[in-house]
């Protein structure tokens, strides 16, 4: 066993607007990512989940930041600034923080957590930006923000708890992008962020994208994050996500992806943080996308074939 892994549930649903993605932690253990893990050569803990406070009791529009909507923005906060805070403490013992999702908004506790005291690069593999502000967000959904909160953009900028200073703009890297806001569009494109598309990968194949994303997200910093939201993957092969958007990776390009990272960490332990976020059982097909979290991620931390 060459690496210890925290595993992290956060079974948040207070970004999306379905319920059934606070099902995802279960599912993907269901899945068998522990045993992946372990054929992988690393040593699984699982912490268990996160507590979530109960969305029945709470009013969406409640503290919501001066002329935006972010709904729930009070609740994700909560839970952001103990995932931080876990992430963070995780790290510092030496062990990876693998973290399952849960909304892509949990990656606000993740990426802060991970960039405490350090330099942080970032490798976004998703259909979407999520480069919305509560004042840009044509839903409200925070699950479609996360990088702009982190970063610091719009009203994000004035909250204390979500802005990680050891992350900048010209680390982060998209890979895979197809579904991105008219707002998103002009945001992206004012911004030093790195973004691959599904038209990059269809032209250069998916091995050589990821590697350029590699190189951007270990450019000066101190190690790198990888986000794996699993409405990257065509909804044909992942079905059980809120926001599916056709055109998307491949079952192989998906593999060759996460393993394209697994070779560099290999030779020089580049990665320090994952979360793997947006299965939602209940759109599931026999937990097929949930099999494919677990699965991907084993590829991650270095499972072969072979
Ligand atoms: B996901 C949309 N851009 O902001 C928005 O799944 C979708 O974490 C966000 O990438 C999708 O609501 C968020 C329309
Ligand atoms: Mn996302
Ligand atoms: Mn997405
Ligand atoms: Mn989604």
């Amino acid at each position: 066993m060459d690496r210890t892994v925290r595993i992290i549930g956060a079974p948040m649903d207070y970004g999306a607007n379905r319920r059934g993605v606070d099902m995802g932690p279960s599912a993907i253990r269901y899945a068998g990512l522990a045993d992946g893990l372990e054929r992988a050569d690393v040593e699984p803990i699982d912490d268990g989940d996160l507590s979530m406070p109960r969305a029945e009791e709470r009013d969406p529009d409640a503290d919501q930041p001066h002329g935006g909507n972010a709904k729930f923005l009070r609740e994700i906060e909560g839970v952001c600034r103990r995932l931080r805070d876990r992430v963070a403490a995780t790290r510092a013992d030496g062990e990876f923080p693998l973290v399952l999702g849960g909304d892509h908004s949990v990656a606000i506790g993740s990426l802060t957590g991970s960039a405490r005291d350090v330099d942080l690069g970032v490798i976004w593999f998703d259909a979407h930006a999520d480069l919305n502000t509560p004042e840009t967000s044509p839903t409200g959904n925070v699950h479609g923000m996360p990088l702009a909160a982190v970063l610091g953009h719009g009203a994000f900028g004035e909250m204390d708890w979500a802005p990680a200073p050891g992350l900048r703009e010209s680390s982060v890297a998209y890979v895979g992008l197809r579904s991105i806001d008219d707002r998103e569009r002009d945001l992206l494109q004012e911004s030093s962020l790195t973004a691959y598309t599904m038209s990059d990968i269809d032209q250069r194949g998916v091995s050589a994208v990821v590697e350029d994303a590699l190189a951007v997200a270990t450019d000066g910093t101190d190690g790198v994050h990888v986000s794996l939201d699993l409405d990257w993957l065509d909804p044909k092969t992942a079905p059980g996500v809120g926001t599916p958007v056709r055109g998307g990776v491949t079952y192989r390009e998906a593999h060759a992806a996460l393993e394209t990272l697994s070779r560099r960490d290999e030779a020089d332990g580049v990665l320090r943080s994952m979360d793997v976020v947006e299965v939602n059982p209940i759109l599931d097909e026999a937990n097929e996308t949930a099999t494919l979290a677990a699965e991907l991620t084993a590829s991650t931390f270095g499972k072969r074939i072979l």
